[in-house]
């Protein structure tokens, strides 16, 4: 790894300045070959405007499949950073390879990184979390790293993603699936002369906003009143998942009790138990569609990183060790 891990020399022309380490995310992203890592970065560089096209990674022009190895073979083989800024927050994005013969490059991203996002493919199904992705999971949680998921190829055939969620929660949830939950629920668009029902938006279970991409641009509207039924029963799930994880303990008696809890302090709640690595938002992220700027949930991502993912000093550092010397902290 070492020096060949630079950023993409076309990536927002210069570098994201940062005057302090609270003003810094470094998020790695983790998952199967093929499942979206290197697309997801390239749309959030494009939603951030660290570039002003989105390339594709089967045209060698993503910014974070750089080398000519990337382009021939149409997969990532090396890390590499790809800084954005969002809300005055600098992310380091840390792209890894997914295919097993990069490991190494795989190992340098979660050293360095503060926090994960596991990319899986709901075009795959349980085998995107299965295996090397399940072990990483397990890797990260027995160092309290703080994950987050988000699930890709929304439109594929078999793409379900109440369905993949649910393939989260048994992979990654453990016994109970508890703390593996999602934010915001898909809302589909007109079925098309193919019979698939494409992606518009997102409906927030908290603040049940409908944020809808179909213009290729983020519009937030208010839910028809016949979607508010269809959302109720994965709300009072989140709901109850983020109060179960609150420090407060009054809160569930409040719950319990009938009081309404408001949005803010179930944010700020949801904020606190991601950072410390107890609960794992599952969101759902597709490229920017052809001339425009915001992928579908660009935003909430964008937004979960930077409110949610812990700084640099929050975290504690590796432990290093030498030949000669005792394991030590850094
Ligand atoms: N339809 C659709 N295609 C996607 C999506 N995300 C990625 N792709 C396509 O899937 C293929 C693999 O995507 P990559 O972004 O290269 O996957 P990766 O996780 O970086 O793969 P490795 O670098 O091998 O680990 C590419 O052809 C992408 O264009 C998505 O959300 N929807
Ligand atoms: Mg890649």
């Amino acid at each position: 790894m070492g020096e060949k891990t630079s950023a993409h020399p076309g990536a927002a022309g210069r570098a994201v300045a940062a005057d302090r380490p609270g003003n810094i995310r470094n998020v790695v992203l983790v998952g199967h070959s093929g499942s979206g890592k290197t697309t997801l970065v390239e749309a959030l560089a494009l939603a951030t405007g660290a570039v002003n096209r989105a390339g594709r990674v089967e045209d060698g022009a993503a910014v974070s499949d750089y080398d000519e190895i990337e382009h021939r073979q149409q997969r990532s083989v090396q890390l590499s950073l790809v800084p954005v800024e969002w809300a005055g927050i600098k992310i380091n994005l840390l792209d890894t390879p997914g295919y097993a013969d990069f490991v190494g490059e795989l190992r340098a991203g979660l050293r360095a990184a503060d926090a994960a996002l596991f990319v899986v493919s709901a075009a795959e199904g349980v085998e995107g979390v299965a295996g090397a992705t399940r072990m990483l999971w397990e890797e990260c949680a027995a160092v309290g790293m703080p994950r987050a998921i988000v699930v890709t190829h929304l439109e594929a055939a078999r793409a379900d993603f109440e369905e993949m969620t649910e393939t989260c929660r048994a992979a990654f949830g453990g016994e109970s699936g508890d703390g593996v939950l999602p934010l915001y629920l898909p809302l589909h668009g007109k079925e098309g002369p193919d019979g698939h029902r494409p992606v518009a938006g997102l409906v927030g279970l908290l603040t049940q906003r409908v944020f809808d991409y179909s213009s290729g641009t983020r519009t937030e509207t208010a839910p028809d009143d016949d979607q508010l039924p269809l959302i109720e029963e994965a709300r009072n799930r989140l709901i109850e998942g983020i109060i179960a994880e609150s420090e407060d303990e009054t809160l569930m008696d409040r719950y319990l009790g009938g009081e309404e809890i408001d949005v803010k302090t179930l944010v700020e709640d949801l904020e606190r138990a991601v950072a410390r690595g107890s609960f794992h938002p599952v969101l759902a992220a597709a490229p920017a569609q052809e001339g425009a700027r915001q992928g579908l949930g660009t935003v909430e991502l964008l937004e979960l990183i930077t409110g949610g993912f812990p700084t640099p000093p929050e975290r504690t550092p590796p432990e290093v060790t030498s030949p000669t010397a005792p394991p030590a902290r850094r």
